[in-house]
């Protein structure tokens, strides 16, 4: 029998992490024929409801599932994994500031790229879900010189997700028809979903849109700006749909993209399209083998572009503020 690969969810009794196992456990990222062994990290006080949790999972009788090890020592759940998927995160509490958000972070992300970078498997690679999460991937980066820093990504694939579905709701279109949509930047509001390059059942997004208003109006800011609609309705935060978008990135990096199609990924910029290297920027990319490459040779033009370093300044604040509380 095949060897499992080893996952790490961290933040794993948290609400993403409630979709999020039993997707993996049943085989939507690695099919039907690889056995998983899952390494949950949780904090100390969240250990009895991960055990629940993991009742659950075995209540479940997944064939896939080989086995699930929980605890609260990164070094311990980091040990050995393939893939490190890394939930859990520090919320924005009541009158916090993002100076003190950030900080909490650090003290996540730090430990858990030190962790990963003592214990992880040769072939790791590691996706970041909890927010700020280009800057958290950054900071775990940072804090793991031995690990290439290509093998570090933050999570836009729900914003690109959600860009389809909007795309395709807007032309009554499939979502299958929609290739080559890109989200650039920051996973927040400042992000650029960009239908320029799309394509709709081959032809061009943006000419069969035909509305430049509703490109910038309406598809931009709703897209951006999903998330706290989701949390206005449904009273918490995106969970399955970000739970199911952790998959999809994590299925096409070690699978690889569809022929003809793109994903979007933030990762290490080396300064394509003008964006500043070293940035953790979300970048349309293709995958294959576990490694991916940025998109090249796409015309940017003016709106794109002020739109583009408009999230890239975010990033460098962002980038900045935990240079100046020595996380990086
Ligand atoms: P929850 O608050 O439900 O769960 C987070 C879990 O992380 C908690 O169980 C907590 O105990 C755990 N945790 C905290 N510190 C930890 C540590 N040091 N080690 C291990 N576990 C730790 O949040 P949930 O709704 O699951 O969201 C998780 C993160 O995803 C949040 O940061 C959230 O902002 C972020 N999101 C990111 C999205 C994206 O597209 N990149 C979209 C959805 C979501 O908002």
């Amino acid at each position: 029998s095949t060897t499992p690969v080893k996952v790490a969810v961290t933040g794993a009794a948290g609400q993403i992490g409630y979709s999020l196992l039993f997707r993996l456990a049943s085989g939507s990222l690695l099919g039907p024929d690889t056995p998983i062994q899952l390494q949950l990290l949780e904090i100390t006080p969240a250990l009895k409801a991960l055990e629940g949790v993991v009742m659950e999972l075995d209540d479940c009788a997944f064939p896939t599932l080989a086995g699930v090890e929980i605890g609260d020592d990164a070094e311990k759940i980091f040990d050995g994994v393939n893939l490190a998927l890394l939930v859990g995160a520090r919320p924005r509490g009541p009158g916090m500031e993002r100076g003190d958000l950030l900080s909490a972070n650090g003290a996540i992300f730090t430990a858990q790229g030190q962790a990963l970078n003592k214990v992880a498997a040769d072939d790791v690679r590691i996706g970041v879900t909890g927010n700020p999460a280009n800057t958290n991937a950054l900071i775990a980066m940072s804090n793991a010189p031995d690990i290439p820093a290509e093998r570090f990504s933050a999570l836009t694939r729900l914003d690109h997700n959600r860009a389809i579905s909007q795309l395709a709701a807007k032309t009554g279109s499939a979502v299958s028809d929609i290739k080559k949509v890109t989200i650039w930047g920051n996973h927040s509001a400042t992000q650029y979903p960009d239908i320029f390059h799309a394509e709709i059942a081959g032809k061009n997004a943006a000419e069969t849109v035909g509305d430049q208003a509703w490109i910038e109006n309406d598809f931009i800011p709703t897209v951006a700006k999903r998330g706290a609609a989701i949390i206005e309705a449904r009273g918490s935060s995106s969970a399955a749909s970000a739970a199911s978008a952790t998959i999809d990135a994590a299925r096409d990096w070690l699978h690889g993209t569809p022929e003809g199609d793109w994903a979007s990924m933030a990762v290490r910029s080396d300064g394509s399209y003008d964006v500043p290297e070293g940035l953790i920027y979300s970048f349309p990319v293709t995958t294959k083998n576990g490694d991916w490459e940025i998109v090249q040779g796409l015309e940017i033009d003016e709106f794109s572009r002020g739109k583009m370093d408009a999230t890239a300044a975010e990033l460098i604040e962002e980038r900045d503020a935990v240079k100046e509380l020595g996380l990086i």
